[in-house]
């Protein structure tokens, strides 16, 4: 599917709901996710998409356009002010300047609001005067997505669950490994040996990352966003035992799902009305038949995030 083909889309769901709703006062909102993993494409894709929707005359298929319908195409600033702005300037410039570079890599979710200015063609618009869609795109990490299989899971059976892929992934999860096999089980909690393992689990994660391996959660310890070295992703998974560590982990684990995960699905991926994913295919071709093996692999759980009748909180 190309640009022109979701441009299209989006103008088409635009005079559908203009049209159902052509006589009250009312703007229809529509919210497109894209997500895709790390380096899949997004920031590139979005600013394509908003520089074709505002230079006019670049989508002479829309058929709004070929009817001169299509009015005007603007930036607005969104009314959730929490949420970064997806910076569409800065991105343009570093793709079109004299020099163009590619974007530079993103890190956290952002979105940004178009408002589109269209005429309906229905004879009854033409009373009603112009319709505005106000369009939000979100760009989100797909690592988060991967987080969603983790609500229905209580630690200890995160810990079977993961234990049991670490062990097979010995090459890469060996420092880690030891680290845990070496501490003190009878020890108080403490910061300091919290610290080193956190790290060591989350160097593993990316350990196999580069290996082109699948399944990495929790994505935020890939993907931290804003919460880089902070103490929501000071923890890892442990073996089954009652010590100090281990209590204190069991609470920082659920601490994660309940206010980085569930809020991230409730405030923004529920709130979607249409979603891309965007797959790096090339390079995994050019890798190999493993690394197109493990994509298959890590784009299945993504869509998980899709099938929300498979898991119970979502639904
Ligand atoms: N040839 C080609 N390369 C592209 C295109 N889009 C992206 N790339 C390459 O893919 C890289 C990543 O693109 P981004 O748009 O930054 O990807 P992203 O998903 O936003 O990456 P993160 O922000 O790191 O998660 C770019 O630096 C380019 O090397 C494209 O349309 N054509
Ligand atoms: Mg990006």
């Amino acid at each position: 599917m190309g640009v022109t083909d979701i441009a299209d889309e989006i103008l088409r769901f635009a005079e559908e709901t203009r049209d159902a709703a052509a006589e009250i006062l009312f703007e229809p909102r529509l919210r497109l996710g894209v997500t895709g993993l790390s380096r899949a494409g997004k920031t590139v894709f979005i600013t394509s998409l908003i520089a074709n929707l505002r230079e006019r005359g670049r989508l002479t298929q829309l058929s709004a356009e070929a009817d001169g319908r299509f009015q005007a195409v603007t930036i607005q600033p969104h009314p959730d002010r929490e949420t970064p702005r997806f910076d569409y300037e800065t991105h343009l410039a570093s793709l079109s300047g004299a020099n163009p570079v590619w974007p530079e890599s993103t890190r956290r979710i952002s979105q940004i609001r178009l408002s589109l200015k269209f005429q309906s063609n229905k004879m009854l618009s033409s009373f009603t005067g112009p319709g505005v869609l106000h369009l939000d795109i979100v760009d989100y990490p797909g690592e988060w997505l991967l987080d969603l299989a983790l609500l229905d899971l209580s630690y200890a059976d995160w810990s079977a669950k993961a234990l049991a892929k670490a062990d097979k992934r010995s090459e890469q999860s060996a420092p880690w490994q030891d680290l845990i096999t070496a501490r003190e089980t009878d020890a108080e909690f403490d910061e300091s040996v919290a610290k080193p393992l956190a790290a060591a689990f989350t160097d593993y994660l990316n350990a196999c990352r580069v290996a082109g391996m699948s399944g990495l959660a929790p994505g935020r310890f890939l993907m931290p966003g804003d919460l880089e070295g902070s103490p929501a992703l000071t923890f890892c998974l442990l073996p089954p035992g009652r010590d100090p560590l281990h209590s204190e982990f069991e609470k920082r684990f659920e601490a994660y799902k309940r206010s980085i995960v569930k809020p991230f699905f409730r405030d923004h991926f529920a709130t979607l009305d249409r979603q891309v994913v965007l797959v790096d295919l090339m390079t995994a071709l050019n890798d190999g038949l493993a690394a197109v093996a493990d994509l298959g692999g890590a784009l299945s759980e993504i869509l998980e995030a899709f099938r929300p009748g498979q898991n119970s909180w979502l639904s």
